[in-house]
């Protein structure tokens, strides 16, 4: 017989989302005509714009022809997606040699911990993002606190909380080898200010930590005071990788999409390069994302895709806004949906999992309970703003017609 991998064991429940869509389900089954209206899963929901669509379609007919046919392609990704990632999203503070392009920032984030492997302390904001927890539980980081020796083997949590506008207490925070850091962030929806993220990366810079910033939600961002990259900030290259992704920027959760960054100064302690190593291990562990969602790519950043892309991100921005008045209205504490597709909603007295449930049964609408997020996420509800505006507008009704509670 195989043993089971003792690290999955640790593992104490299922992953989030599979485990609302199961409760989905079960509540579907006891009551077939529910009519649910879905804000879980954070998962576009709109048409590819014209031009989107049309690169996709060239890209597939092109290799039904003999000059356009391609096989395998280059290991970073398609060299002229990744000039048009480094131009237009990043105004070239990074170079197309940094940028590795992948299937996703998920996807990224579990070969990340191939590359760290198991023996590195990590850190992530509590509430967070569980791909950063579970992947480095899988991986074996689940030590405790050890108390004697004054170190970490294993996860430490940052709280962020509205007392702290939701950036962590960096004073009190012990150091860590890797630290997981998501702005705009899921599930809370705040943004961090350039003064915070420039506080992040000193900290990460004395502690000689390495930054994993999760950017995925970047083009959200309203105000151009605020960050859209860590790269902005000065020193950031010798500490900092970035995950991107085309998921939530162009309604490319389906097609698979997305970016990592490792300058060139990013050494470990005994100096050699990060960036070397990573090259390795997506060679190894990665084939390339499909040719096709590359070249979708490109058409989704070029002159005539990136007018369409603006206006799907502040389509499912001002669906965030119709959603928020309505809790602001109806007096509740809610946070997010202003540099973000996700609302952060307090609900007194009850707890995340009784919240989720009580507006299954009641409005019949799927939400995600902020305590699977971590435990600072207890007594919250996180609400994504993807769905059609029809969808929308009925969930607003349905909210104040049960009072929500
Ligand atoms: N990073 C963050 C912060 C995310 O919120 C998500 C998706 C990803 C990475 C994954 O991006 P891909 O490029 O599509 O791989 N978060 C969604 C989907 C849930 C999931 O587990 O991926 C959410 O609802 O939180």
């Amino acid at each position: 017989m195989v043993k089971r991998n003792p690290h999955i064991i640790k593992l104490n429940a299922g992953y989030l989302f599979p485990e609302v869509n199961k409760r989905k389900r079960a509540y579907l089954e006891k009551n077939p005509n529910a009519k649910l209206i879905s804000l879980g899963i954070g998962d576009t929901t709109e048409p590819l714009y014209p031009h989107m669509t049309q690169s996709l379609v060239k890209a597939a007919q092109d290799l039904g022809t003999a000059q356009g046919y391609s096989g395998y392609g280059s290991e970073q990704g398609n060299l002229l997606l990744r000039n048009q990632i480094a131009s237009k999203l990043y105004q070239n503070t990074v170079s197309s040699d940094e940028i590795f392009v992948s299937d996703g920032a998920k996807c990224d984030i579990g070969r990340l911990q191939i590359l760290f492997g198991s023996h590195t302390t990590i850190a992530v904001q509590n509430p967070s993002y569980p791909a950063y927890v579970d992947t480095s539980v899988i991986l074996g980081q689940t030590g405790e606190y050890n108390l004697e020796q004054g170190n970490y083997r294993g996860i430490v949590y940052l709280p962020c909380d509205p007392k702290n506008n939701f950036f962590p207490d960096l004073s009190s925070a012990p150091r860590t080898d890797l630290i997981y850091f998501c702005s705009p962030n899921n599930p809370t929806g705040a943004v961090s200010t350039r003064e915070q993220l420039t506080a992040l990366v000193n900290f990460a810079k004395k502690n000689r930590s390495i930054l994993i910033f999760d950017a995925a939600y970047a083009v959200y961002i309203q105000d151009p005071e605020i960050p859209k990259s860590i790269y902005e900030i000065p020193g950031a290259r010798e500490v900092a990788i970035e995950l991107g992704s085309f998921s939530k920027m162009s309604g490319y959760t389906g097609v698979r999409l997305g970016w990592s960054i490792v300058p060139e100064e990013l050494k470990y302690e005994d100096g050699s390069s990060v960036k070397t190593d990573w090259s390795r291990i997506v060679s190894t562990f990665f084939n390339g994302a499909s040719n096709i969602a590359q070249i979708g790519g490109i058409g989704v950043l070029d002159d005539q895709g990136h007018p369409e892309m603006m206006k799907m991100v502040n389509f499912y921005l001002e669906n965030a806004q119709i959603l928020k008045n309505t809790f602001l209205e109806m007096g509740y504490e809610v946070y997010g949906g202003d540099h973000s597709p996700y609302l952060w909603v307090k609900f007194p007295g009850l707890k995340s999992w009784d919240a989720f449930e009580y507006l299954l049964e009641h409005a019949e609408i799927v939400t995600t309970p902020g305590s699977g997020f971590g435990a600072e996420g207890e007594g919250f509800i996180r609400l994504s703003a993807y769905g059609h505006r029809s969808t929308i507008l009925e969930a607003v009704q349905r909210f104040k017609s049960v009072g929500v509670h």
